[in-house]
Parts: C-alpha cells; structure tokens; sequence
C-alpha cells in the first residue's frame, strides 16, 4: 500500500472508528439522559414546615400542567392569607413598636427574581415581589416606596395586625423580651422550592421576620441568596430561622452551589448548616432550617435543632418530611 494511501485508508478508518464510537456515545447519551428523565422527579413542590394547605395550593397548580413560578406564588399567598400563621402576611407578629412589617421574595427560571422589604399594610408581599420583579427594572423596594408601588399595582390596603396578635404584643410589652424562641412557635416562614413538568424551577420565601423585631430590622426571607436562591440548571434552597446567621452565610446560594459541585440537596443542606454553626461555636440559642431541590427532583433538609420538618408533593403523595438535625437532643 502506497503511504497516501495507507494514510487515507488509515484516516477513513478511523473516522470510521470515532465516528461509530462516537455514534455509541451519543446513543449511550441518549439512553442516560432518558433514564435520568425517567427518574426525574416532576413535577414537585416542597415547602418550609407542614403547611399542607400551601403546598397543596401550589401541587395544584402543577398538577394542572402550571409553570413553577405561578406555582410558588400561589402557594406562598395561601400561607400569606392563613390568620393563625402568625410570621407571615396577615395575622403576623409585630414589631416591638406594634408594626406588622413583611418581607418576601421569588425567583423564577431565567434567574429573574423580585423582592419587598419591610413591607406594611399589604397582605401578598410575595404577590408584590413578584410585580417588583416583571414590571420594574428593579430587584428590591422597601418600605413607604414599596407600599405605594403595591397600591399602583392595584394591591389594597389592610390592616394586619389582628387582635389576636396585637393582645399577644401587649403582654409581650410587659417584659418587652426579646429571644428568638427555638422552632415552630416562633419560626413558620415559608419557603417554597418548585419544579415544573418541563422541569424548570422557581422559589418563593415570605415572611414577617423575627417577633418584635427592632423596627426597620429585615431578615434572610427577601434577600436572595440567602432566604432563597434557585439556578435552573442545578436546583434551589431556601431557608428559616434565625436570618441573621443565613444572610452572614449567603446560605441558599451556598446550597445550590454545594449541589453544582455534585452534592445531593440532603448533603449540602448538611453542609450549609455546619458552616453556620462553624460561625457559631456551642451556640445553641438559635434555630435555622434549610430546604433545597435538584433538577432530578431530589430533595433534602437539615436544620439546627431537631423540629425542622418540610411539606413535599409529588404524584406519589402529598407528605411532611421529618429532617435530621445538628445537635439531637430536643430541647426546647
Ligand atoms: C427572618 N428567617 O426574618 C426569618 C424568620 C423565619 O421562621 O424564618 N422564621 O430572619
């Protein structure tokens, strides 16, 4: 065989060669992806604590072939509207002053996101967050400009602080003392993770941050990046608890990056909790629960002291998931 040839015989053999291998990976690729589309799980919506209405509301949405977004509003708004949730909309606690003052934020797939900060007289911050975010050039409004943006956007005023909670207030005067009381009695802000049948994914976070806060205080639950973050290509998390520490962690983005290195949403949730309390040496005055979802629709919590749980849909069932803690003993 004359060398020309022998090198275009080689060549073409060799094209055939990678050609045929490189055939068998793009079928071997095709075959993973639809085995990890199979095991997808979708479409899902899991929340922050047991609030099975919410998390129902937003299931529903999803359920009848809704987008994640449209998805995670409902969900949180339903919280929002419950009276006896008293940390988020109506029905809230108070500042020290007596003001109910709310925070909340959402996210959607393309990474867009919209949040209100110390929020007054409106009952769907989370609704407003979302107005922020697709009729402003803006990410955050606060207070008095938040308001009046809420009531141009057609929002009505309401009073929101009920009587329940303001008598609540008068006998918290009495000693006017401020601790972050460990779970749910006092932690029952909502973060929502959802994802779609196309298999997109948006979050949602509302709150009316710590009881009888110093007024003007905002927390975690708005601020995107640390009550909530969500990148469609590797999943979101979302946080309660003590704001403070999530926000000096950057913690929901601490989470979906965790899980872009390859982590599971339980493992990074883990790690997002041991780096707070690597902070924090032997504190154990303070609660912090954190929630994430993968793109494969795996999910994970992990939290401070025992009692963190989360609500998760799927079309397997509707379930509140016990989540496993830093330190194991329950005591408070
Ligand atoms: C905050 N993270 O304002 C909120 C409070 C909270 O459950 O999550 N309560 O710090």
């Amino acid at each position: 065989m004359k060398r020309r040839n022998f090198i275009k015989n080689t060549s073409l053999s060799t094209a055939g060669i990678i050609s045929a291998s490189l055939l068998a990976s793009c079928e071997d690729k095709k075959t993973v992806t639809k085995q990890e589309n199979a095991k997808t799980i979708k479409p899902i919506s899991v929340c922050t604590w047991n609030f099975e209405n919410a998390n129902s509301k937003a299931w529903e949405v999803l359920a009848n072939g809704g987008n994640a977004l449209d998805a995670v509003e409902k969900g949180a708004m339903a919280e929002e509207a419950d009276i006896k949730n008293t940390t988020v909309g109506i029905g809230a606690t108070p500042d020290r002053d007596g003001n109910v003052t709310l925070d909340a934020c959402i996210m959607d797939k393309d990474g867009n996101c919209g949040a209100v900060v110390y929020l007054q007289n409106i009952a769907h911050p989370v609704a407003v967050a979302r107005k922020v975010m697709e009729e402003t050039p803006h990410i955050i409004l606060a207070g008095k400009g938040a308001e009046q943006f809420a009531y141009e956007q057609g929002f009505k005023k309401t009073n929101l602080l009920t009587e329940e909670a303001k008598n609540r207030w008068l006998e918290w005067k009495k000693t006017s003392k401020y601790e972050t009381i460990i779970n749910i009695e006092n932690h029952d802000t909502i973060g929502m993770l959802t994802m779609d049948k196309k298999g997109d994914i948006a979050g949602a976070c509302t709150t009316s941050g710590m009881a009888y806060k110093v007024g003007g205080r905002v927390g975690d639950s708005p601020i995107i990046g640390a009550g909530l973050y969500v990148d469609n290509e590797v999943g979101g998390a979302t946080a309660t608890g003590v704001g403070e520490e999530v926000i000096r962690t950057v913690g929901s983005f601490l989470i979906v990056e965790l899980m872009r290195q390859g982590k599971s949403p339980q493992e990074a949730c883990e790690e997002g909790v041991k780096r707070i309390m690597a902070k924090n040496k032997g504190r154990e005055d303070f609660q912090i629960g954190f929630l994430a979802l993968n793109k494969k629709g795996e999910t994970g919590g992990y939290c401070v002291h025992p009692g963190f749980t989360y609500r998760k849909a799927t079309s397997a069932g509707h379930t509140n998931e016990q989540v496993d803690s830093f330190y194991k003993k329950k005591n408070h």
